[in-house]
């Protein structure tokens, strides 16, 4: 930054309206809107990504294509059967494609890792969180395609994903915020948010922004994973990177706050009720 700019930024509702996706045209189709593939959902953690799924296609995503690691899994979200589960290497025969988000859920054995490496080797744009973050954390190979990529990708950790990361600890990782999330942008040329209360994006070119929505309702399983799913959605939509980044952290927290002002606190809030009330919002602001 030079001398004349603040050294970070404020999320906050002003910001976001000025990087909202465009009103809908009268003669739109699905085809305008995008279609992104989840890669995660490893035995006993399917939620995550039918979470990330549902999120995805609550903020506007056109089509939504899981690819699951378990073997086994369902082919049909009944409470969401917009979403299409596939196996996951049938998702990778997929041409339409032009986003992708990898981890929720993935796990992080030799079967993620090996299609974790697949879509760090596509060239499209890419979420990577949770179990993503880990195998990065654990596999040069991993950090090597990353750091080859041309097309662009966002990473999405809480702090211990972070600490893992910077080979560091989750203290030292929390009391200097700012300093992990910019360490991280600058050695994976990436978006990165570092998650938890007063969220810290960071950019490749040094801008920083501090989040000022968001409440302890939010701590809870699965919210990680709506993230993912939102930020992806705002990619696959045409929103550049930093764009999907900032209006999917700000609104994720501003979906939250609405909930605990409608729930009377914090406590018990749901992951799954998040996407509705953000998809709310979204359409008063554009
Ligand atoms: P502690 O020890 O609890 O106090 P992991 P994960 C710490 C999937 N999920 N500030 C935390 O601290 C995900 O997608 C599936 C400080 C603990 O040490 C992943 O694939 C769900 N510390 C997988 O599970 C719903 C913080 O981080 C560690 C912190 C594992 O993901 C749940 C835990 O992190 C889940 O999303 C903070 N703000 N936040 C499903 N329904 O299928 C976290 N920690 O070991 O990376 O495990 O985040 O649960
Ligand atoms: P994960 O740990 O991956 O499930 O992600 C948790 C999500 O909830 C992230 O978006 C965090 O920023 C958010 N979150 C968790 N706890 C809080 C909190 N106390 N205040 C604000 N946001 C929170
Ligand atoms: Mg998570």
């Amino acid at each position: 930054p030079s001398l004349h700019e603040p050294s970070s930024w404020t999320i906050d509702q002003a910001y976001v309206q000025k990087i909202m996706p465009l009103p809908r045209p009268a003669d739109s189709h699905k085809g305008m809107f995008g279609s992104i593939g989840i890669i995660g959902g490893s035995a006993g953690m399917i939620g995550a990504v039918l979470l990330a799924g549902t999120a995805a296609l609550k903020l506007g995503a056109g089509r939504i294509y899981l690819g699951l690691i378990a073997g086994n899994a369902l082919g049909v979200d009944t409470a969401q059967p917009e979403l299409m589960l596939r196996p996951i290497n049938e998702l990778f025969k997929l041409d339409n494609l032009n986003c992708l988000i990898a981890g929720p859920g993935l796990g992080t054995g030799p079967d993620a890792c090996f299609w974790l490496s697949c879509a760090l080797e596509s060239e499209l744009p890419l979420v990577l969180d949770a179990d993503a973050l880990n195998l990065l954390a654990s596999h040069s190979r991993i950090a090597n395609l990353l750091q080859d990529r041309k097309a662009s990708s966002i990473l999405t950790p809480h702090p211990a994903e972070a600490a893992r990361l910077l080979s560091s600890d989750i203290s030292m990782v929390q009391g200097d915020r700012m300093s992990a999330a910019a360490d991280l942008a600058e050695r994976f040329n990436c978006c990165v948010v570092l998650k938890g209360a007063g969220s810290i994006c960071a950019m490749p070119g040094g801008k920083r922004y501090i989040n000022t929505s968001g409440n302890p309702g939010l701590s809870s399983a699965g919210t990680g994973d709506i993230l993912s799913g939102m930020t992806g959605a705002f990619l696959t939509q045409g929103l550049s990177p930093e764009n999907s980044l900032l209006l999917s952290v700000y609104l994720h927290g501003a979906a939250a706050d609405i909930l605990q002002t409608l729930h009377g606190g914090p406590v018990g809030m749901t992951a799954s009720e998040i996407p509705d009330a953000a998809r709310n919002l979204l359409n008063q602001w554009i």
